[in-house]
């Protein structure tokens, strides 16, 4: 090991990264021969690309477990307030590339590999994704988690360990097949199996009664289940930084004692099966995204999650020898990554209540201390309301406190003056035929602070879903605006640019991404104008091969390419990207001599299994796209393209390759959006609604910079009541050309009827998320980006600003305001010493 130290001077950095020595390559080296031969057993022949990336990524694992180790001693010694970052999705994708970015080794390990004739970024591309999350929520936690280890602050994340992630998508015939995502099937260097910890998990059973031996009458649960959760890490690295924290997750795992009882029987087929239904609860990640299935198995992982996750909470904090359950609120913290694991306030109570005495509200006022809750949507359909008959039945005590507590609110709710029907609206139980635990409202009265995540969403919120409980509890609803890392988003997204960047600018920024503002100075600059866009080309030259082994088609890179990658959703609207698509198409026919900038319009995103409509979207997609690219009269000047399997790593690849990001919601439906911002880190230009973190993006980029159109959130109230598509189907001829080609089959002549939900939800159906209301100030926004993507030098200069503006969207920053404003937690650096590799 050689003598490199972490450099908390910015100025040393350089120096830090040319000093990587000799000693630290073949120390490197040797690690990696040694797993190669001892870990994964080979030798010299039959070595395949899998198989460096498992030498290499066993070696890390090393580093990391060293530096963990050395950083959680750090922690207990100090006795570190610690954040768990409850989550049931962490989106993390492949971990090998963005592990060396933070252990400052990706360059010495790629001339290493070199030596051997091995390409770094190739074996890195060998990883299966860790894809256990849907979308942006998913993809958040693992953002935050980097920053949180970046940050240097004592934290952990919480989460299940499903065996499928999010399905693989396939297209067959223009629409989606589903395949189960085995991302565990070749061992997983970077997950470690603790055999020291696991924890019971109960369910079902009844509550008993009792007089305790001081003559208290008390309550207690007995489950008539028990699952084991065991526990599984994944090291999280800082960059540049001695920092490891861990994500924690849990697998289910049958009792023993569970199966004995059939095994006494003879009944041993009845055993295993039992065992099969128990590893059952993190067998798969449910798909969906902004909407909630209120499945029993789905109520059983998330309890399964914060059962576990309260347990591993409390040993730690009572190894640490407390002297009462008071300093609980300055030891451990939990962060809900929106209500998915809301139970945690009620399973934290119910511990303190039944299992350690303490009296009712005692324990409550030290849960609520301990808690915060992010809201990530405002869409119904996603809010959770779990059925208390489905409560009861599995988790009857939860339930009994979750009355207890509503007991309690509504009476001071009645002390406060408030009338009834606010009261109805409040209350932690929804009345009717069908009754619903309301699990947003549970996390509000059980948090120190509620946030939304973007401006806007906040102030949604605070508007309209929680107007009361902003009313009752000033100063509780508060905004913390997404970030996302830089270190994949960028560094190890876009190492050339990344290169780039350093080279005018220096590194400071590499720390503190709102330094990215000294390159306002180079946005004109012809020499660095010049490099950025040979980077751009460079980049979307990539695309283009992947574009076309992925889909046949080829594209141009020389044409804009216009992107929209997310879930496929109504309410993102790809229904408005594909009518404007449509529409130029047909001005192109009638007009094949005008001038039209060529363009690329990529597409790519997943749809949850159930979701029909999404669904025939995609396959709209498909047959637009089939028509326009094989035609001949538009040939050279548009192709529609729909890259299958939307996934981290792919996204990836698109962000540095894209010149128009399309972030087009309903004004007032996407709470946040956190590609927006992977685009603006990578020199696109974005046409957005004033939505979600597209106010906040244009804020920083400035208005010449941007292209905002649609209707606000303002105007969307004002119109809606009388709000009548139909009328516009009907009195606007382009757009009436443009929905008839989907009413008479023009895009499907050989499945007639195909499409005509799609019509009918634009028209008739009432266009829930007015497209049409939309519709020309998008093809206005459109044509004036076809004019200045002409102007290469104004394009240029505009997107180098957007690089330039988007340190606010670093997910740094982000963290730093939870530590700061809810958390209440300050940086707790290891000790230093030791080798950076
Ligand atoms: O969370 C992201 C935001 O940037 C997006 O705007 C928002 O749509 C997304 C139920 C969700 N909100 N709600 C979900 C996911 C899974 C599920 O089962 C809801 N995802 C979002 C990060 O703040």
């Amino acid at each position: 090991p050689s003598d490199l130290k972490i450099a908390p001077d910015h100025s040393k950095l350089h120096e830090l990264i040319s000093r990587q020595s000799n000693e630290d390559r073949d120390s490197l080296i040797r690690h990696f021969a040694h797993h190669l031969e001892y870990s994964v057993g080979k030798y010299t022949h039959n070595t395949t690309d899998t198989d460096i990336y498992l030498a290499l990524a066993f070696t890390l694992r090393d580093y990391l477990i060293d530096r963990w180790n050395e950083t959680q001693e750090h922690y207990r010694k100090e006795k570190a307030k610690k954040i768990y970052y409850l989550s049931m999705e962490f989106l993390i994708g492949q971990m090998l590339k963005s592990n060396l970015v933070n252990l400052n080794a990706y360059d010495l390990a790629s001339e290493a590999l070199a030596e051997f004739g091995y390409d770094l970024d190739h074996i890195c591309a060998q990883e299966p994704d860790a894809g256990l999350g849907n979308g942006g929520l998913g993809r958040l936690a693992a953002c935050f988690l980097d920053s949180m280890s970046s940050l240097d602050l004592p934290s952990s994340g919480c989460g299940l360990l499903y065996n499928f992630g999010i399905f693989r998508q396939r297209i067959v015939n223009g629409n989606q097949v589903e395949a189960p995502d085995n991302w565990l099937d070749i061992a997983n260097p970077w997950v470690i199996s603790r055999s020291d910890l696991i924890y019971p998990v109960g369910f079902g059973g009844y509550v008993e009664e009792y007089t305790d031996h001081k003559g208290n009458i008390r309550k207690r649960w007995l489950p008539g289940d028990q699952v084991l959760a065991r526990a599984h890490d994944i090291l999280m690295p800082g960059y540049r930084t001695r920092t490891v924290n861990n994500l924690r997750l849990w697998k289910a795992e049958a009792t023993e004692d569970f199966d004995f009882k059939y095994f006494n029987h003879g009944d041993y087929i009845r055993a295993v099966e039992d065992k099969v239904f128990s590893e059952n609860i993190t067998h798969v990640l449910y798909p969906n995204e902004n909407v909630t299935q209120g499945r029993e198995l789905r109520l059983k992982q998330e309890y399964f999650l914060v059962s576990a996750t309260i347990r591993d909470a409390l040993r730690e904090f009572f190894e640490q020898g407390p002297k009462s359950h008071d300093e609980m609120p300055d030891r451990i913290f939990f962060q809900l990554n929106d209500t998915h694991p809301a139970l945690a306030v009620v399973e934290l109570l119910r511990i303190l209540v039944d299992e350690h005495n303490l009296e009712f509200h005692h324990a409550w006022g030290l849960v609520q201390r301990c808690f915060a809750y992010t809201n990530h949507t405002v869409m119904p359909e996603a809010l959770e309301r779990w059925s208390v008959d489905l409560l009861a039945s599995l988790l009857p005590r939860h339930l009994d406190l979750i009355y207890q507590l509503n007991y309690y609110f509504i009476e001071e709710l009645r002390q406060k003056g408030e009338p009834e029907d606010v009261i109805a609206k409040l209350s932690l139980i929804e009345e009717g035929a069908d009754k619903r635990a309301r699990m947003a409202n549970l996390a509000i009265i059980g948090s120190t602070k509620v946030n939304g995540v973007s401006a806007i969403h906040t102030d949604i919120i605070k508007r309209t879903i929680f107007a009361d409980f902003n009313r009752l509890y000033p100063g509780k609803l508060i905004n913390k605006t997404n970030g996302i890392t830089f270190r994949r988003w960028l560094i190890a997204a876009n190492p050339e640019l990344t290169a780039l960047i350093n080279d005018s600018i220096g590194l400071r920024w590499l720390l503190d991404q709102s330094r990215l503002r000294d390159l306002e100075k180079v946005a004109e600059d012809a020499a660095f104008q010049e490099d950025f866009q040979k980077i751009r080309q460079y980049n979307k030259s990539k695309l283009v091969k992947i574009i076309h082994h992925t889909t046949g088609v080829v594209v141009d890179p020389e044409s804009m390419f216009d992107v929209q990658i997310k879930r496929i959703h109504e309410y993102k609207r790809q229904l408005l990207n594909v009518l404007r698509i449509i529409g130029d198409y047909q001005f192109l026919k009638d007009n094949r001599e005008a001038e039209y900038t060529p363009r690329t319009f990529i597409f790519a995103g997943k749809a949850a299994p159930g979701y029909h409509r999404a669904k025939l979207i995609i396959k709209l997609i498909h047959s637009v796209g089939e028509k326009i690219n094989n035609d001949r009269d538009v040939r050279d000047r548009m192709k529609v393209v729909f890259l299958p399997n939307y996934s981290v790593s792919l996204a990836e690849r698109i962000f540095p390759a894209s010149d128009l990001s399309e972030q087009i919601s309903t004004a007032g439906t996407e709470a946040s959006g956190t590609g927006n911002m992977k685009f603006m880190l990578n020199g696109s230009l974005t046409v957005g609604t004033l939505d979600g973190a597209n106010i906040e993006m244009r804020e920083e980029a400035g208005d010449e910079n941007f292209y905002i159109f649609g209707n606000t959130v303002e105007k969307l109230d004002v119109i809606r009541p009388n709000y009548d598509p139909v009328a516009i189907y009907e009195k606007d001829p382009l757009i009436h050309a443009v929905l008839s080609s989907i009413h008479q089959n023009y895009f499907n002549p050989l499945s007639p009827g195909l499409f005509q939900e799609l019509f009918h939800v634009l028209t008739y159906g009432g266009d829930h998320y007015f497209h049409l209301a939309d519709f020309q100030d998008y093809r206005r926004i459109q044509g004036l980006i076809s004019r200045d993507f002409r102007d290469r030098k104004a394009w240029l200069r505009k997107a180098i600003f957007n690089i330039a503006r988007s340190g606010k969207f670093s997910s740094d920053r982000t963290i730093d305001e939870y530590a700061k404003e809810i958390w209440g937690i300050k940086p707790v650096k290891p000790a230093p010493g030791g080798s950076i590799l």
